[in-house]
């Protein structure tokens, strides 16, 4: 307080006497890890296996992290700067301990440490599980940005659920089809990398009943009480001493359980209670873009706003100010609609608890939220039935009913019997129930609301908020488009790229990792023939530690010297893995109908799929099956398997897509125009050499504007031809023959058996036939066109060479840096923050 240290009782020199600092020379580090091998682990050198020498490690670099995060917070709180809170439902993490030793600039020196203990410290980083708290995206986003924060010095901190089980792994039968094992990540009994905080604890009510009081307040009792308990993960800046935070709740029961139960012999029911509140952070929900409705996941999202809100306020009330500087004092993010019940959460606790005037409490709320939007597609829009809510929540349900009579009653005002546009703009989806729309409501909570690119940010305008654009003016409707992370998605999985671009930039590499626009210095090599001799080297032993990879887990064989195209991201039919398995079909047959002399002028390719589907997503899964049941046919095939090979790759993970995407030298970005809002991996096969072949789509644009629209193969329809297409479909129905012959043939020869009975296909093959939503048959030809262009251009190695490098030159704008200092400077109005020198 005041700026002054208050110092224990004690005598001040032994405290500062027993503060660590970051270790950096290797004696220190190496003492460190057998400090932990005995004490932490109780465990010795001998017997000691590469996961326990693991642990041991991620504890001596925990502790470090550890030194950096209370130096953080101390100034955080010393300097009480404008924070930013970023609520995410999802943090795909991924593995840490590579990454904290980036950052920390002290791999070197642990990489010998290892060694010198008698172990290989890529074996130790090998044995790390991922963190697997996300589902794709929007998950990963999440990871970069708070990566961004810390390197950018920014007071942020992410709030999220430490789920007990990750996304699900997953496993493919020989048949293709998908079947799914739950992901106990915190099974091991420890996790490094979290650090519990018994002393930080809320208690979330949920049920009950809410009485009205008088001026707008009421009184909310009863019903469950559950308690969330903080667990912090630290993020540590790269080349900064700044490491930043994500709080994790853990839901636990407020009372052990029913001993009178207990006692009367009634076991089940003693656990009950606690069985539903230790439920609530049980398990990630596995959906992509698609919106679930169960019971749990509202009370997860509430759960998780409640506890996150609670923490934020009880940091503001230490500052004593009055609750109208709340908005210069703290922004909180939404990531999605997901956490939109903090909107009402707060306006909640300013009116009930704090006795804030309604007006003045939704003035404030109103400047304190940021809302960003991930999706258009209908199906992915939050809606939670009226009935539902009342019951979980009832206070919520009845300040959402009264925000919409006086928002409404605005719109009324503004545009007077334009009935249309009440119902569309409303909070409430009239209905058998009645929905809470969560868009409508976080845009109309929120200070600004963004979209992921360029294109979707458009979209978000002129579809789902077009009313709102209306009321409340287009300039509260932006965008940041996504970036990533180029320490994890550039140093980290593809060291050899790396090390040759610092060395051709000659600056060190914690500078171009700051500012990734350095990239472009790059660019005058591509007529350098050594640069290009390292930079196909680096590329060909990428691609030799993907088929290791693939041998090992597949048990087949591929040719480094052949392209490597890969399409791998969750399976969603917007994304459209059936075009590109189509297509791979539709190549087989060329070439099989080809003679042996043609067939050696073909660019032989391999085709690579990962990704996973959504448990109850049936026509994702149908795709992968056909997937498998293809490839069995094609890489055995004595005709075309030396020209063509195909492969699924299970159990895709950030982990897996770090050995994966620095060895393609295609990767396909293929959603139907308008539908995929930004994509981010399509910018991490870029930074790392990959060309992209894609449709003109989410970031895809301006990826192309960036690098040039001659160093991208697209192809496809554009988002505004899209609708009338899908109206020809629906009421000028023409057979897929007249659409597309070739498409025609290619289902015919899977109906006829080619690839064995066509009994499970053919449901996927009808979507294609009938009403074909997502224009596989309208982009089919110019795909087949553009994959023919791909080839020509491949088998020109200098011309491709030369694209691959200028790619990486001018991938700048794509890093999450950008991004996160868009969004602070342009929505937050924060600033970073120097971390205090330690005295
Ligand atoms: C993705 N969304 C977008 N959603 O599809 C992608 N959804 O274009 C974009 O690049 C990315 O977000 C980051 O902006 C998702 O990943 C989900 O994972 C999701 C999870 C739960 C509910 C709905």
């Amino acid at each position: 307080k005041d700026g002054k240290e208050v110092w224990p009782k004690g005598e001040e020199k032994t405290w500062k006497a027993g503060l660590k600092s970051v270790s950096t020379e290797v004696p220190q580090i190496t003492e460190n890890i057998v400090h932990h091998v005995q004490t932490s682990l109780a465990r010795q050198a001998y017997n000691l296996d590469n996961f326990g020498a693991y642990n041991a490690t991620a504890l001596a670099v925990r502790d470090d992290l550890i030194v950096n995060w209370n130096d953080t917070q101390m100034t955080y709180t010393r300097k009480a700067p404008k924070r930013a809170y970023y609520l995410s439902l999802e943090f795909l993490m991924g593995r840490s301990l590579d990454n904290a030793l980036l950052n920390l600039g002290v791999r070197p020196q642990y990489e010998e440490g290892a060694t010198k203990l008698g172990f290989n410290l890529e074996d130790l980083i090998d044995t790390e599980r991922d963190a697997g708290l996300g589902n794709g995206g929007l998950g990963r986003l999440a990871a970069c940005y708070l990566d961004s924060s810390a390197t950018m010095e920014l007071p942020i901190w992410g709030y999220g659920l430490r789920y007990k089980y990750g996304i699900f792994q997953q496993l493919i039968a020989p048949d293709g089809s998908q079947f799914e094992a739950p992901d106990p990540w915190l099974a091991p009994g420890f996790n490094p990398w979290e650090i519990p905080r018994p002393d930080v604890s809320y208690d979330v009510r949920f049920y009950g009943h809410a009485d009205r009081t008088n001026k707008g307040r009421a009184v909310w009792s009863g019903g469950q009480e559950v308690i969330a308990a903080a667990y912090d993960v630290p993020i540590p800046g790269y080349a900064t001493r700044t490491t930043n935070c994500i709080r994790l709740w853990d839901s636990r029961p407020k009372r052990g359980f029913d001993l009178q139960s207990f006692n009367a012999g009634d076991y089940e029911r003693a656990v009950e209670a606690s069985n539903t509140a230790e439920q609530i952070t049980s398990v990630l929900y596995p959906n992509d873009n698609h919106s679930v409705g169960k019971e749990l996941r509202l009370k997860q999202q509430y759960f998780w706003t409640a506890a996150s809100l609670s923490d934020i306020l009880r940091r503001f009330r230490n500052l004593d100010k009055p609750w109208s500087e709340l908005p210069e004092n703290v922004a909180i993010q939404l990531n999605d609609t997901h956490p939109t019940l903090s909107i009402v959460e707060l306006q909640r606790i300013l009116v009930d608890e704090e006795e804030v005037p309604w007006d003045t409490a939704w003035d404030i709320v109103t400047r304190t939220f940021f809302y960003t939007n991930h999706t258009v597609l209908p199906e992915a829009l939050e809606k939670w039935p009226v009935p539902l809510m009342s019951n979980l929540l009832p206070r919520h349900m009845q300040i959402i009913f009264d925000l919409n009579a006086s928002f409404l009653q605005a719109v009324e005002k503004k545009f007077p019997g334009d009935v249309g546009k009440l119902q569309r703009v409303s909070l409430i989806e009239e209905g058998y129930p009645q929905n809470v729309r969560m868009a409508n409501l976080a845009c109309i909570g929120s200070r600004k609301v963004n979209g992921v690119a360029e294109l979707h940010s458009d979209l978000v305008r002129k579809t789902i908020m077009k009313d709102m654009v209306d009321i409340f003016g287009v300039s509260k409707f932006g965008n940041v488009t996504n970036g990533i992370t180029p320490r994890r998605w550039l140093d980290q999985c593809n060291p050899g790229l790396s090390t040759l671009i610092t060395d051709a930039l000659g600056i060190p590499k914690t500078k171009w990792l700051k500012d990734l626009t350095l990239l472009k210095g790059i660019e005058k090599f591509t007529k350098d023939k050594k640069f290009k001799t390292q930079w196909a080297a680096v590329k060909r032993a990428n691609k030799e530690r993907l088929a290791h990879y693939v041998e090992n887990t597949l048990g087949v064989q591929l040719d480094p010297n052949h392209m490597f195209d890969f399409q791998c991201k969750r399976i969603h039919e917007y994304k459209r893995q059936s075009l590109n398995i189509l297509g791979v079909i539709h190549r087989y047959l060329t070439l099989k109908n080809a003679t042996p002399e043609e067939r050696k002028k073909a660019v032989p390719r391999v085709v690579i799929f990962a990704g996973k589907a959504a448990p109850g997503y049936y026509m994702a899964k149908l795709t992968i099956r056909l997937i498998v049941t293809v490839s069995k046919v094609l890489n055995n095939d004595p005709d075309t398997k030396d020209y063509l090979k195909l492969l699924f790759l299970p159990d895709y993970s950030v982990s897996l897509a770090e050995l994966i995407i620095p060895a393609s030298d295609i990767s396909q970005h293929i959603s139907t125009a308008g539908t995929e809002a930004s994509g981010t991996s399509n910018m991490k096969f870029c930074l790392n050499g990959g060309l992209l072949l894609g449709t003109v789509d989410g970031a895809n644009i301006e990826i192309a504007e960036e690098i040039g629209e001659d160093q991208v193969f697209f192809f496809g329809h554009l988002a505004p031809t899209v609708e009338g297409v899908r109206y020809e479909h629906t009421y000028h129905p023409v057979a897929v023959e007249e659409r597309s012959p070739a498409l025609a043939h290619v289902l015919n020869e899977i109906s006829g058996g080619r690839f064995g009975d066509s009994g499970p296909f053919e449901p996927l093959l009808n979507t294609i036939r009938q009403g074909d939503h997502y224009l596989i048959s309208d982009d089919f030809d110019s795909y087949i066109e553009a994959n023919k262009t791909v080839d020509e251009e491949f088998a020109d190695r200098e011309g491709w060479l030369t694209k691959s490098i200028t790619t990486v030159a001018r991938m700048g704008k794509f890093s999450s840096d950008r991004a996160i200092m868009t969004y602070a400077e342009e929505y937050w109005n924060i600033e970073p923050v120097k971390v205090d020198e330690r005295t």
